[in-house]
């Protein structure tokens, strides 16, 4: 079945951006980039599309690499200007999975979907691109993130300067997406504002509610943001989509390293190891 029947082009008519309809859903989209940082087209997946994904990663879920990792809330290394617990090095834990690429079947729905060019039609028009293309690199491209009970996304900037995501699986309870929109902007840090945060205080933290077949596009380079701990039996699953405004975007050997536990690809893993 074509991916349009997928995705439901009634509510959000992506496919249609030079129409009064489509123009406007752009118009929101940006009011809210502009806003929040943030927006989200709720029920953009059919239910049916939710399960053929689910039934899809049925098997390979298992095979995401789970390593805990602790980081600073800029994902970059520490800055010895400052003491260990100055919000620009306290370090935070995240111990989500991550599914790689390699993992995600071509031609199965996500994968039409990642490839599928009126969804980077849009997004781009909303983040004011000119055209936005699929990541080169086999294993980054698309992923599942899979967050078991008991695991989390602590507080960080992204390195990327927009990420989008398709909700499979909503918590149980927990796995809340909470943001602090623009607490930074390029030219102010703004430390004591992000310590607090980081302290535990609420008053500028919001949460994205987020349920299964949501997309999201958010810019979490000035927005503080983490996913809380999640409670119940089953796992948060979400998919994140990467584009670049460049064709032919790849990660360092390093870079794969830290999120896969290896920087190769391929079908038979064994032998590379
Ligand atoms: O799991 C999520 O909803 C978002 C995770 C996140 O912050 C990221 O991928 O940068
Ligand atoms: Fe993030």
């Amino acid at each position: 079945m074509g991916i349009e029947h997928q995705v439901d082009l009634a509510r959000h008519p992506i496919t249609q951006l030079d129409t009064p309809s489509g123009d406007a859903l752009v118009d929101r989209c940006r009011v809210r980039l502009h806003a929040q940082g943030a927006y989200v087209l709720e029920g953009f997946l059919r239910q049916g599309a939710i399960a053929t994904i689910l039934g899809e990663l049925d098997g390979v879920l298992d095979s995401a690499y789970y390593k805990p990792k602790t980081h600073n809330p800029y994902l970059a290394p520490d800055d010895s200007d400052f003491s260990a617990l100055h919000p620009r090095n306290r370090q935070q834990l995240t111990d989500s999975a991550t599914l790689a690429y390699d993992y995600i079947a071509k031609d199965s729905l996500l994968d039409r979907i990642y490839q599928w060019s009126p969804l980077r039609a849009f997004i781009a028009r909303t983040l004011g691109f000119e055209e936005l293309h699929p990541y080169a690199d086999a294993l980054a491209a698309a992923n599942v993130l899979v967050y078991p009970p008991g695991t989390k996304t602590g507080w960080h900037f992204d390195n990327a300067q927009f990420v989008v995501t398709l909700m499979l699986r909503q918590a149980q309870r927990g796995g809340v997406y909470e943001y602090a929109p623009f607490i930074r902007a390029p030219d102010q840090e703004n430390y004591p504002a992000i310590e607090a945060v980081l302290d535990g205080q609420s008053e500028p933290v919001q949460t994205l509610e987020q349920s299964a077949g949501d997309l999201v596009v958010f810019q979490g380079r000035y927005t503080l943001h983490r996913v809380t701990e999640v409670y119940g039996s089953e796992a948060r699953l979400i998919a994140v989509l990467s584009y670049d405004v460049q064709p032919g975007t790849s990660l360092t050997p390093h870079t794969r390293k830290t999120f896969y536990g290896r920087s190769y690809e391929g079908d038979s893993l064994a032998e590379k190891a």
